[in-house]
């Protein structure tokens, strides 16, 4: 019997763990005691690592689709055919023929991260996509137009703050994101015993609002208002003290002038009062941190959501001191590797829509699909996505998939986006890979450090992700004429993970090595974040620019917003402790006890609607419909209904053995896609207006 550390990397809090491991075989996992930024915390996720290890539906060797089903083929055979098809398709139809989506998992693997990019750049294809456009994209913009980089972001500095001012997060549940802050709520004891305050604002009572000191409930896609007028208050009252290196504080004066109190309640349905109270306590507090997520990302005004929460923290003179926002110093630095972004450099060709650093929103993917022309997709590259269950409009982009002339999909799972591949790749799975942290060190309340070995040794007939990026990069550098910077990339996709890890640590701030790391095993302590600018700003004047045109511009659109129709429902959505997005149901640990796939509605809205308590119903919103059931609570604002996206398995040609038993319809069947923030090109899946009635209407 041996244990081994290691951490999970299911999500951004990155908890340290310790794996005993006998015969072989995982036996149990438990939380790191010595890890110095999740001192022993984890969740039930974390259990199920050794469920993805063990799981008989997780493929191990590559297979192809036949006409007789799936086949399974060698790894060289499998490169050959994909790289073939690839370059095939770009020779005859152009590069953009080719289309890529990169999902979630993949920034959480060491090898995707330090791999993947470079094979892609390969493929030089302006149809690239990824889970960016429905999740943090907005963060990256504030953070490229305020900070000039966009992986600059600034993160709550919870450890130290007294006053949190929360929109649409539920780190109670997601155990936290754009804020790597393991065991948050112990983080948020300790900020009660310190005196501290924290302030949730979000249509559902969440778990994290159940254990706050006040909730309030706001109209979804309305925090802007909320927002504006809470900026318009601090103003007034004499909080303004923005930091010498920041300009545009006229422009802000001027933009939030017609945002009084008394407009936003009408709004957002937060009183006045309220929204004064809360922006006198923010001016006042010592130290005062405002941080919004998923929520105020994932809907029509996401970019001025995020804009505005930084202009908040910046005017109160609460960025880059302790307890504000405040920028990480992580031993290997991400940025360097990643441009600084650019955006709007070119438009998608059927909607028109803006890039951003070098990525189309993953809205317009079914329609670059579908229609015909110039340009258009006919081959897919997947790499750790499940966009048919995880993407607006998730039917139309399955019947999309169905239509290509070839796609490959990197993935361990035959899901619902899967299905549709030619030929899939499988990668080890995560207890079998070395692990350092290139993202969420970036992103994380406390600078530390860890490597970790593979707790578990690789089959020597599987693949890391990276050898899988590393021999197609290879191939396709070999197969195209047009690849630039054949040496380089070359000897780039030939160094391994650890290699580069070791390079990034020892020209890092710290001049740490994985050597020095390996001794530490459980991680190592590089202290509280520190003050850093204006020094650290990623732009040549050194300074800040509250004016930006693009969201200046973009605040007419929110006089659209007005009170809101009696019997309008607005959707939105929810994440579960035992959930992970659309793929983790294949783990009978996690996916037993209570059902969480349903449609929370308030009792009010049922009673008028002549519905009960758990019955089946139909939710239609422009998109199309879907069945799901009913449950009726109290903790849901009236007028908003929630449903949990990653549910109905229920496709055929999945190869799910537990998540097909798993019951559910997906919200992105319902999620639309023409509903998008235009400024940031973001996906609003939240605040989707629905209607709600008695049964079942077929999805046909
Ligand atoms: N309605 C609604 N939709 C949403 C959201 C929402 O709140 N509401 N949230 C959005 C957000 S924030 C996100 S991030 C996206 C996620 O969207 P996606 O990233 O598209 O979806 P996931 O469900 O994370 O799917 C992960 C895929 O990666 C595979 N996988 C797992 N581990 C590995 C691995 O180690 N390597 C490889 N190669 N593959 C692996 C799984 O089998 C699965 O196919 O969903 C978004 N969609
Ligand atoms: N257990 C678990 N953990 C996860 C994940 C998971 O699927 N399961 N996914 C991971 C991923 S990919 C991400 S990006 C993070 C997300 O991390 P979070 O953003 O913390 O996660 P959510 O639970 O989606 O929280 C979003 C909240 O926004 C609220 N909301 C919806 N619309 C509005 C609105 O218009 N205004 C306001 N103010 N609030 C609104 C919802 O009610 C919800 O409580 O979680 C990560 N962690
Ligand atoms: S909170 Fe849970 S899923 Fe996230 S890293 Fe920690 S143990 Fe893993
Ligand atoms: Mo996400």
């Amino acid at each position: 019997m041996t244990v081994r550390r290691t951490s999970c990397n299911l999500c951004e809090a990155i908890c340290g763990v310790l794996v005993t491991v006998e015969d072989g075989r995982v036996t149990d996992i438990r939380g790191d005691e010595s890890d110095p930024l999740s001192r022993g915390h984890i969740c039930p996720k974390a259990v199920a690592l050794r469920d993805l290890q063990e799981d008989p539906d997780r493929l191990t060797t590559p297979v192809r689709r036949t006409p007789d089903g799936w086949q399974e083929i060698g790894w060289d055979a499998a490169y050959e055919l994909v790289v073939g098809k690839l370059t095939g398709i770009q020779r005859e139809h152009g590069r953009n023929a080719v289309g890529v989506y990169l999902g979630n998992p993949n920034v959480h693997s060491l090898g995707a991260l330090t791999h993947l990019p470079t094979m892609v750049r390969q493929l030089r294809t302006r149809n690239r996509f990824s889970a960016t456009s429905i999740d943090q994209l907005p963060h990256m913009l504030a953070s490229y137009l305020l900070y000039g980089h966009q992986l600059m972001v600034a993160i709550p500095d919870i450890d130290r703050t007294s006053y949190l001012l929360m929109l649409g997060a539920n780190p109670l549940a997601s155990n936290g994101s754009m804020m790597t802050a393991p065991g948050f709520g112990k983080r948020l004891k300790e900020l009660r015993k310190r005196g501290g305050k924290l302030v949730v604002v979000d249509p559902r009572r969440t778990e994290t609002a159940a254990v706050s000191d006040e909730h309030h409930f706001v109209r979804p896609g309305t925090d802007a208002a909320f927002l504006l007028a809470v900026i318009h208050e601090v103003i007034t009252q004499g909080f303004a003290r923005p930091a010498a290196y920041v300009d545009g504080f006229e422009a802000v004066e001027a933009a939030v002038e017609a945002w009084t109190p008394e407009r936003a309640a009408g709004v957002t349905g937060i009183p006045a009062d309220v929204i004064r109270r809360i922006a006198q306590e923010f001016g006042a507090a010592e130290r005062a941190a405002c941080y919004g997520r998923v929520g105020v990302s994932t809907q029509q005004f996401g970019a001025i959501c995020q804009w505005a929460i930084q202009v908040l923290n910046i005017i109160t003179g609460n960025l880059d001191r302790p307890g504000g926002t405040m920028f990480p110093r992580p031993a290997v630095n991400p940025l360097l590797g990643l441009g600084r972004g650019h955006v709007g450099v070119w438009k998608s060709r059927v909607r028109g829509l803006p890039e951003f650093g070098g990525e189309l929103p993953v809205s317009t993917m079914a329609e670059e699909i579908l229609t015909p022309g110039e340009g258009q997709i006919r081959a897919m590259v997947t790499v750790a996505g499940n966009p048919v269950l995880s993407t607006p409009d998730g039917r139309r982009l399955d019947e999309a998939l169905g239509s290509l002339d070839f796609m490959v999909a990197v993935d361990p799972y035959i899901n619902e986006t899967t299905r549709h591949a030619d030929v899939i790749l499988p990668p080890a799975p995560p207890l079998e890979r070395d692990h350092y942290d290139i993202v969420f060190h970036q992103l994380a309340v406390r600078n530390t450090a860890r490597w970790n070995d593979a707790v578990l040794p690789k089959p020597a007939s599987a693949r890391h992700d990276w050898e899988i990026f590393r021999d197609l990069g290879l191939a396709l550098v070999r197969r195209t004429p047009w690849s630039r910077r054949r040496v380089e990339t070359t000897v780039r996709l030939r160094l391994s993970p650890r290699r580069i890890v070791d390079a990034g640590l020892r020209i890092g701030p710290y001049r740490l090595s994985v050597g020095k790391l390996r001794r530490s095993p459980g991680g190592i302590d590089l202290g509280p974040l520190q003050p850093a600018l204006p020094g650290a700003l990623h732009k040549k004047s050194k300074r800040i620019d509250l004016a930006q045109r693009m969201i200046l511009d973009d605040l007419p659109r929110l006089d659209a917003l007005t009170t809101v129709a009696v019997d309008e429902l607005l959707l939105i959505g929810r994440r579960h402790l035992r959930n992970n997005n659309s793929w983790m149901h294949n783990s009978a640990r996690l996916v037993k006890g209570k059902p969480r796939h349903q449609l929370l509605m308030h009792p009010h809205d049922l009673a008028d609607r002549d519905l009960a308590d758990g019955q089946l119903v139909t939710v239609t919103s422009a998109a199309g419909s879907i069945a799901v059931e009913v449950a009726s609570s109290n903790d849901i604002m009236p007028g908003v209904v929630s449903l949990p996206h990653g549910f109905g398995h229920n496709r055929p040609g999945t190869q799910l053995t537990i998540a097909n038993r798993v019951d559910g319809s997906s919200a992105n069947d319902i999620t639309d896609a023409a509903f998008i923030d235009p400024t940031a090109g973001t996906a609003a899946v939240n605040g989707v207006p629905v209607t709600v009635t008695a049964g079942q209407s077929s999805p046909e």
